[in-house]
């Protein structure tokens, strides 16, 4: 068979199972990140492990998410972050460098190698012909450790670009008609490969925000060639030598493949709550916009905000926009510095955030009740923002900036005159804020505030599990409905005792006191269950309050992994019509959960209050169930290294 690009690198870092769509490899890992929200929680993981010295290529740990330090607690994290990354061998990316992916692409990512990270958009990396996924904490550490990485095999998805984009309309309008098209869902258990001429006038930063918004398709990664554009990125960022030709094999073979005339798309938006809500502006009508915000890993690259500083040049913000902007790195911030295009945002009224992750978070710049909030971001679920009525679109920089001037949602192409931005030839290189790990790591001494709680591990599963259903919630649950974010709640990302309190908050405030109270317990949930963050609290959080299984119509990938990695059994039901007859507050019973687990794929749950039996599915794996029966992944690696 000839092979796509995706095969060509799973093949060349396969360890263990065959390539075959729907069955369980492991690879090795060449690079790992981590960001500081999901961090804290994967070097302790990492330290549990025992290993001295990270056993990769290269790890990075970036400081971006929690960089607000209403308290104390942030900049302990980070004093933990430092000192543990200078003891393992980790390279640290210090507050106000810039977000981890927009770093990573521009120092570190190379194409043909795997990177593993933390945070659900590490895809971003495709962008350069990396084959980057998204994982929970945990999976990172083991990767410290040199252990492989397993996953489904994926389908490998084609999307063939055609043709070239029109003036006004970016990369955003092209990963958010793939999202119309495809789906939150539309994603899971694919890498989606591009391909086609039309690839050759994407520039690098381009493809990131593409592969970037994979993420919200549910796909386990997306990847694009590398090819002579890779070069000219690598050799603007010095490094050019790291640079090699990884297209796929002439009328290579895939599993699926669609087609996309780029010369026909137009300026859209993802509307009120999900990324795929897309429609294309100029058909939304009257929107009144309260904020636009630009930035995040998705769209705060130097091209996007020089983009955004022609616009406004010579304008001013409209009075009822309150216009934010944070960049991406440090190394973007200060070439619009250098060339003054900071000076024109600032004159236009933008308000200037450092370079971090800062509201698409939460952390900070919370719009008003009520209110319209225009995004460059991924994400635009409810309450995300930190105002549960806004209603958050996602657009491109371009229609943001359109936006901001006009003080409502209108088409870019209105705007006149397009400017294309180019590349730089030679990006500004200064990697002071990134620092190396120590050469004799018993010289540093790992620093730990109070805020960083010991990690708490999960008690075995009962023979027979009798718990009851603490919650019943609907499709497309996400992440941050399950374990918030937010400028309240991120910085008890090292205390899960205190973050636990969190818990559902937004659906259900009671939740976690009941959850406590009951000792054990079932979440109910319906498709799509865990869509979104990597964030392993919402699998950890869960546990700590003694949730020992979901029950769902079908999960998203990385918040199955966390699951099943702390020991919680992601459960779907064989007959969709079952979800129904089960409600929250009945007891359900598993009898010899471990027998049932062994012999065949499908357990019997019984509703004690009913009488009535559903047949669910497991799809674990042997080594997943040894995981579950262990207690989790941290109890069975030490069991493995014994
Ligand atoms: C997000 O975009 O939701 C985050 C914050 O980057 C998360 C990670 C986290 O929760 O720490 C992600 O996407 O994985
Ligand atoms: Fe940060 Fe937002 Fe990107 Fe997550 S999606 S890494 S919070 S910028």
């Amino acid at each position: 068979m000839r092979q796509n690009l995706t095969r060509k690198i799973i093949a060349a870092h396969l360890v263990a199972g065959e390539m075959t769509a729907g069955s369980e490899i492991a690879i090795k890992i060449d690079q790992t990140l981590t960001q500081d929200a999901t961090g804290t929680m994967a070097y302790l993981q990492f330290e549990a492990i025992g290993v001295p010295r990270v056993r990769t290529e290269l790890s990075v740990s970036y400081i971006d998410h929690n960089t607000l330090q209403t308290g104390f607690e942030n900049a302990d994290d980070h004093r933990f972050l430092q000192t543990v990354a200078a003891k393992h061998g980790v390279y640290f990316s210090r507050p106000g460098n810039g977000i981890c992916h927009q770093i990573h692409l521009e120092r570190f990512g190379v194409p043909g190698k795997t990177l593993l990270g933390s945070d659900s958009h590490t895809p971003t990396g495709g962008g350069l012909g990396m084959l980057a996924i998204g994982a929970g904490g945990l999976d990172v550490a083991v990767a410290m450790g040199g252990g492989p990485f397993y996953l489904t095999m994926p389908q490998v998805l084609k999307v063939e670009l055609v043709n070239r984009l029109r003036p006004w309309v970016s990369a955003k309008d092209l990963v958010l008609e793939v999202l119309r098209c495809l789906s939150v869902k539309g994603g899971v258990g694919k890498v989606i490969e591009y391909g086609g001429s039309g690839v050759a006038s994407l520039s690098v930063p381009e493809r990131a925000t593409i592969a970037n918004m994979g993420a919200e398709l549910g796909a386990t990664s997306s990847v694009f060639p590398s090819d002579e554009v890779t070069r000219t990125f690598l050799a603007a960022q010095g490094r050019e030598e790291q640079w090699v030709e990884l297209l796929p094999e002439t009328n290579a073979v895939y599993d699926e493949e669609i087609v996309l005339d780029l010369d026909s798309l137009e300026p859209l938006a993802a509307t009120p709550h999900s990324p795929d809500a897309v429609k294309k502006i100029k058909e939304l009508g009257e929107v009144k916009v309260d904020q636009v915000a630009i930035g995040s890993c998705t769209n705060s690259s130097y091209a996007d905000l020089m983009q955004v500083a022609n616009i406004l040049r010579g304008k001013k913000v409209h009075n009822e926009v309150s216009l934010v902007i944070s960049p991406g790195s440090r190394q973007v911030f200060a070439m619009l510095a250098v060339n003054g295009a900071l000076a024109d945002l600032i004159a236009a009224g933008a308000r200037i955030l450092e370079a971090s992750c800062g509201p698409c978070i939460g952390m900070g710049q919370a719009p008003p009740s009520a209110a319209v909030s225009v995004r460059t971001f991924n994400r635009n679920f409810p309450g995300r923002s930190g105002t549960a009525d806004a209603g958050v679109y996602l657009v491109s920089p371009e229609s943001a900036a359109a936006a901001a001037l006009a003080g409502k949602l209108v088409d870019p192409r209105q705007l006149g005159d397009y400017r294309q931005i180019e590349q730089p030839e030679k990006f500004l290189l200064d990697d002071s804020l990134i620092i190396p790990p120590a050469e004799d790591p018993t010289t540093v001494a790992v620093v730990r505030g109070p805020n960083i709680k010991p990690l708490p591990v999960n008690t075995a599963l009962p023979e027979n599990l009798t718990a009851s259903v603490l919650l019943k919630v609907v499709d497309n649950i996400t992440t941050d409905h399950i374990m918030p974010a937010g400028a309240k709640v991120l910085p008890l990302r090292s205390n899960i005792p205190a973050i636990s309190r969190y818990v559902f908050s937004a659906l259900d405030p009671g939740f976690s006191e009941r959850a406590k109270a009951a000792g054990s317990g079932i979440v109910l949930g319906g498709h799509n269950y865990g869509q979104g963050s990597s964030r392993e609290h919402a699998a950890l959080a869960p546990m700590y309050l003694g949730v020992k299984a979901v029950l769902a119509k079908s999960f998203a990938r990385i918040h199955r992994a966390n699951l099943i990695n702390f020991g919680i059994l992601p459960l779907i039901f064989r007959e969709e019509d079952d979800y129904a007859k089960i409600n929250e507050g009945d007891i359900l019973e598993i009898k010899a959960v471990a027998a049932q687990l062994w012999q065949c794929d499908v357990l019997t749950v019984i509703n004690l209050g009913s009488g009535e039996a559903s047949s669910v599915l497991h799809g674990l794996t042997k080594r997943q169930i040894a995981i579950i029966l262990a207690g989790g992944l941290l109890n069975y690696t030490k069991q493995q290294n014994r």
